[in-house]
């Protein structure tokens, strides 16, 4: 197979959730060479974007949106020990978490890996965390950063949460506050009061990057 037909075999498995099939054509696009980032953002991420977009249109329902997530995140953890390569020291650490919610986690955690990759020490702390378990572990790792994931219009606002929580806590001045997900903007960041945002996962490494210096 060419690298064309490995990458169109990539994004039209995806598109139906052909875990199996994803599976291999990543196996297959390694092993002719070519880079986990070329799998990731000419093929694998492209094809999830369609998936968003047929679901907007009505063509596609929760459970195609399902299969070609899951199908995604098999490939992702194929890929993860190949993008977390790294002979970086440790530039700190980054408690990470989905807000309340919200059970989106293939964007955190390639956001994750990205991080780990550049020599970030991340705790993850899943999906749907609550303010009171940000708090807790932010009390209990006390990380340079804590990293606030939504991908819904309706779970944003959990930022907002989030914060005021730490605030409660008298956390807030001791944490760096990063937010980002598909819905969120520049402009959202700044009114809720963080102090990042990024937009995509390899923005995120150079923004957590530049805001600990
Ligand atoms: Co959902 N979903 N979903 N979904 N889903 C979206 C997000 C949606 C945009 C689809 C659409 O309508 N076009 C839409 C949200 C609309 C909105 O609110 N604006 C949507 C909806 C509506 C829903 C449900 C409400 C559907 C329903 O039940 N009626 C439901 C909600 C469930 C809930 O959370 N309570 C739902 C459910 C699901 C599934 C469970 C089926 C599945 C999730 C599987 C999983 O994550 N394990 C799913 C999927 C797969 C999607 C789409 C198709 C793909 C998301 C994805 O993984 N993208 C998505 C459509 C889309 O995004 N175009 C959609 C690939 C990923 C690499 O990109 O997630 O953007 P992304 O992450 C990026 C950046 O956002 C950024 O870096 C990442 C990597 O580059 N980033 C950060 C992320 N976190 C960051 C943190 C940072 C910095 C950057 O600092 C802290």
């Amino acid at each position: 197979m060419t690298p064309e037909e490995i990458l169109k075999g990539l994004y039209d498995q995806t598109l139906v959730g052909n875990a199996p099939a994803v599976l291999d054509l990543t196996n297959a696009g390694l092993d002719a060479g070519m880079t986990p980032e070329t799998l990731l953002f000419d093929a694998l991420i492209p094809s999830l974007e369609e998936v968003g977009a047929r679901f907007e249109r009505g063509d596609f329902f929760v459970p195609e949106m399902l299969i070609a997530g899951r199908a995604m995140a098999g490939a992702l953890e194929r890929l993860r020990p190949l993008l977390a390569e790294t002979g970086v020291a440790t530039l700190g650490t980054f408690v990470m978490g989905t807000v309340k919610g919200d059970v989106h986690d293939i964007g955190k955690n390639l956001v994750n890996i990205m991080l780990e990759g550049a020599g970030f020490h991340v705790i993850d702390l899943g999906v749907q965390v609550s303010p009171e378990k940000f708090v807790d572990a932010i009390r209990e790792h006390k990380p340079d950063i804590v990293g606030f994931s939504a991908f819904l219009t309706t779970t944003m606002p959990m930022f907002k949460a989030n914060i005021n929580a730490l605030v409660k806590a008298g956390l807030r001045d001791q944490v760096i506050v990063m937010v980002g997900g598909a819905p969120v903007t520049q402009e959202y960041a700044d009114a809720v009061g963080a102090d990042g945002y990024a937009a995509d996962a390899s923005t995120a490494v150079k923004k957590a990057k530049d805001l600990m210096q």
